[in-house]
């Protein structure tokens, strides 16, 4: 390998990581270099004395790639090698200045046994590929040059057996691109999806942000064993499998649909990340948040924007809400970390993206176009910070962005009050707000903590469910100076500019006093909003209001109420919002007289309206909820998730007949499909799912036999799945039954076996940790692939019943699980830890019994990434 880099100092410092690197050689300027005035080698760094520039160093080291189990740097899966180098991972590789912000170009030689390893790729062009010259060697080699500089943790290899499947995309200004995906040769028949998707994002970045690629070839390496997602390594995408093979019968719709996205992310960062990188990795959410935001958007353009912004809004709740409230807060821009392994987390990667869609929402289409052509033209070919960032956003915005930049650097939800008042005489709504901070992590003392710049997208509702026209609004600044704004004509939402703890916003010219007021639109800030609504104003939001967002939240938002008057024991107001909330689904299954459609709506929005928030949802917005509330914070998550399960029984029962009704009519309409991952049949598909969770949760008894039909009848991965989840969670013998159909059908189908993992360990049945402890010596499961630890161990966690259960068994099973696994992959084992981070949450029955566990795990003696997490689950 070669590498340009400037020396600032006479000692070389170099990172490495000499628990897998052994050094064997180090030359200066070709003459080696040896004892220790010299050199000297450290655990974590290689230093080299007296260098003066300019020098050619050339550094030998060796390492077993084949008992890298960590899947950190150069590493073996299956038979192929492969590499994943951010963050620190080409320390494991050689001794390097393994920072973002030092840039290199790189010329890679490999040389390998040309039968076992026929491939052989690195970044950028291949400048030539030829046998060993001596007669009988069984070598061969391959040079590869990148003449984009780039950071060491873009930096890739792979060899192995693969197969490719080809094609090619021609840029906007007429160049031809080869692009290539790679796989083991029996999966080559599942890369059509991924190659489609590829060449939509390439098209995609031209038409919406300019964007065009800049090398003549795109690879994409998908392998079976990866810590993360996907990797966006300058053009050699490495890819964890389960995101780029798909077929009807190994993915759902949902796998369809995040291939597309995963592809597009990994693409987008060609120039969102690798073009314009990061100075540091506090900086992280730099590239991650814009990227998440450009995926989101792509697939928002390609298929429906509302069923988009709903499950990404889904997502943030109940992960990064989840985090905010957890030992693991921290703000987009952290502060501080041990290992950045642990913070490709939701706050820098959806709360980044949200950060961005604020900016977004604020500048307009246009002017953010502007921005982001701003930053390309100021800062290609740099390793920037989030401040840079801001500053274009700044220098282009029409509206000031002062307290935006607080939303990188303090942590937490904040809760956004809200009251609103109709002020007759003067034909004004009154709309009071007031923001609340979470209390800091120590980092960021109260007093510290300015106001955050929230953008609070606004519309008013007639009687008749019509949106009112809006003209201007006053606001009165703290001088006591008002600032009257007009609105463009014709405008039903206002974007009300909010950056003060509290203030008054006077919507003007309100002829009457509005039904109902529809505050945050498409969630135009990640807060959590408190407004007090009745469930009459509830109903008419559900049922009228234009926003699609609100009209699904205001059903989520009844859901909520009925679920928290449950838990609190309110049963007047249980039983107001459960039958307010039964109407509001009976509602969303109208169809259209005579109509063909299965619902009035799009079915997919009718399906995400029907679904009940989830328990990592309503945790932190529970606890939100009753912050003014003399009522006891801390949540028991058994008696949520039973009241939960009420809940569903008890709306499903109200309106059993058309959910049969629809269940029926979605069968019929599929059935004069063939399958398509796309398209309203996919809205469909997910009605369905939904209706028959409902209903085998309402009465097994009575409804197990319909989804073991539709799991028997099913022709593509999606129904059988749904059928088999809603089995899962019985005790019916239709459940061992299809379990045991799935695997002896599909067993040698790895993302398969995974699904059938998963939808084992998630299952809601009592006492089921001694069915997953027994999965964990299934001839199937193996410790060291991450997809089938994730999918078994992970999925556990997430069945409160016996994650909670009361007797500590669940939390035994984590913290025993935890200790296998930070023996084989310390990354991995950090996130498992992920479910014990909220212990404080909770009653001390719950917190107890995970405190216990942890202070178990803090006597073992733990990898560093685990460690990291276990202490801040302590704090
Ligand atoms: N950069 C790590 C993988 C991803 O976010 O694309
Ligand atoms: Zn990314």
């Amino acid at each position: 390998m070669q590498c340009d880099f400037f020396l600032g100092a006479t000692s070389l410092i170099l990172d490495g990581d000499a628990s897998i690197l052994s050094l064997q050689q180090v030359c200066i300027n070709g003459e080696e270099i040896s004892g220790d005035t010299k050199m000297q080698v450290e655990q974590d760094k290689l230093t080299i004395h007296n260098v003066t520039e300019p020098a050619e160093i050339r550094i030998t080291t060796r390492f077993n790639a084949k008992e890298n189990t960590e899947l950190a740097g150069l590493y073996k899966s299956g038979d192929n090698f492969c590499t994943q180098c951010e963050a620190e991972g080409f320390r494991r590789i050689t001794y390097f200045p393994d920072r973002p912000d030092v840039m290199s170009t790189y010329t890679t030689t490999i040389h390998a046994d040309r039968e076992k390893f026929p491939v052989m790729l690195s970044n950028g062009n291949l400048v030539s590929k030829q046998k060993v010259s001596s007669k009988d060697s069984s070598m061969h080699s391959a040079t590869w040059h990148d003449p984009w500089p780039k950071p060491s943790y873009l930096f890739a290899l792979v060899a192995g057996n693969l197969t490719a499947t080809r094609d090619t995309f021609c840029t906007q200004s007429g160049k031809n691109v080869d692009l290539v995906i790679w796989t083991d040769p029996h999966n080559a028949h599942l890369t059509a999806h991924a190659m489609y998707s590829l060449q939509r994002a390439m098209k995609w970045d031209e038409d919406r942000f300019g964007l065009e690629y800049d090398l003549d070839l795109f690879n994409i390496v998908a392998v079976d064993d990866f810590n993360m997602g996907a990797m966006e390594n300058k053009s050699l995408n490495v890819f964890n499998s389960r995101l780029v093979l798909a077929s009807p019968d190994t993915a759902t719709d949902l796998s369809y649909e995040q291939i597309e996205s995963v592809v597009g992310h990994e693409y987008f960062h060609n120039w969102t990340g690798n073009r314009i990188t990061c100075r540091d990795w506090f900086q992280l959410s730099l590239k991650e948040g814009l990227t998440v935001f450009r995926d989101q958007e792509f697939t928002m353009d390609l298929h429906s924007r509302p069923v988009a912004r709903i499950n990404d809004v889904r997502n943030l709740r109940s992960r990064q809400f989840a985090e905010d409230k957890s030992g693991m807060s921290h703000p987009v821009r952290p502060i501080s970390y041990e290992k950045i392994d642990n913070f490709y987390t939701a706050t820098i990667y959806e709360k980044g993206a949200e950060v961005i869609r604020m900016y977004y929402t604020l500048l307009g289409k246009e002017k953010f176009r502007k921005a982001i052509d701003l930053y390309f033209e100021r800062h290609d070919g740099q390793a920037c910070t989030t401040d840079d960032f801001f500053a274009v956003m700044s220098e282009v915005s029409s509206v000031p962005l002062d307290g935006f930049e607080r939303w990188y650097t303090q942590a937490g939800t904040p809760v956004l009050k809200a009251s609103s008042e109709y002020l007759k005489d003067t034909q004004q709504l009154r709309l009071s707000l007031q923001q609340v901070l979470p209390t800091p992590p120590e980092a960021h003392p109260v007093e510290h903590m300015g106001p955050q710049f929230i953008p609070v997208s606004t519309g008013l509702l007639d009687d008749n469910g019509n949106d009112l026209p809006l003209t201007s609004y006053s606001y009165q600044e703290d001088s006591g100076q008002t600032i009257t704004t007009t609105v463009d004509q014709g405008t039903t939402t206002a974007v009300l500019p909010f950056k003060a703890f509290s203030g008054e916003f006077l919507i003007n010219n309100v002829p009457q006093k509005p039904a109902a007021v529809s505050l945050l639109r498409d969630f135009s800030a990640p807060v959590v909003l408190h407004y007090n609504q009745t469930a009459e104003e509830l109903q008419h939001l559900a049922k009228h209001d234009s926003n699609p967002f609100n009209r699904y939240e205001s059903t989520q938002k009844l859901a909520r109420l009925a679920i928290s008057a449950s838990y609190y024991q309110e049963s007047n107001h249980a039983t107001t919002f459960n039958e307010a909330l039964a109407t509001t689904h009976g509602n969303a299954l109208e169809r259209e007289d005579n109509s063909k459609t299965v619902t009035k709506l799009d079915p997919a929005a009718v399906a995400q309206m029907l679904s009940l928030p989830s328990i990592e949802e309503l945790g932190p917005l529970l606890i939100q909820d009753i912050t003014d509330s003399p009522k006891d914070p801390l949540l028991d998550p058994l008696l949520l998730n039973g009241v939960r399960t009420q809940a569903i029984q008890t709306t499903a029962e109200a309106i059993e007949n058309d959910l049969l009704q629809t269940f029926n009519a979605t069968t019929e309409a599929l059935h004069q499909l063939e399958y398509e991952p796309h398209g309203v049949q996919t809205g469909l598909r997910s009605l369905k799912g939904q209706i028959i969770n409902r209903l085998v949760a309402l009465d097994e008894h009575k409804h197990a036999n319909r989804a073991h039909a539709m799991f028997e009848t099913a022709t593509n991965m999606t129904e059988r799945m749904m059928a088999l989840t809603a089995l899962s969670h019985s005790t019916s013998n239709y459940r061992t039954d299809a379990l045991d159909q799935f695997y002896q059908r599909w067993r040698t189908e790895q993302l398969n076996v995974i699904a059938w993992l998963g939808v084992q360990a998630r299952s809601e049945v009592v006492n089921n940790v001694s069915k997953v402890r027994a999965l964990l010596s299934h001839e199937s499961f193996d410790m060291r692939t991450p997809n089938k630890v994730y999918a078994l161990i992970g999925g556990f966690s997430t069945s409160p019943a016996n994650f909670h259960a009361a007797d500590g068994s669940g939390y035994e099973f984590l913290a025993d699980s935890v200790l296998a696994v930070d023996q084989i992959n310390p990354q991995v084992s950090a996130r498992l830890l992920g479910p014990f981070t909220t212990a404080n949450n909770y009653q001390p029955l719950y917190r107890d019994g995970m405190v216990q566990q942890l202070l178990r795990l803090e006597r073992a003696s733990l990898s560093g990434n685990a460690s990291e997490i276990v202490g801040k689950a302590l704090r």
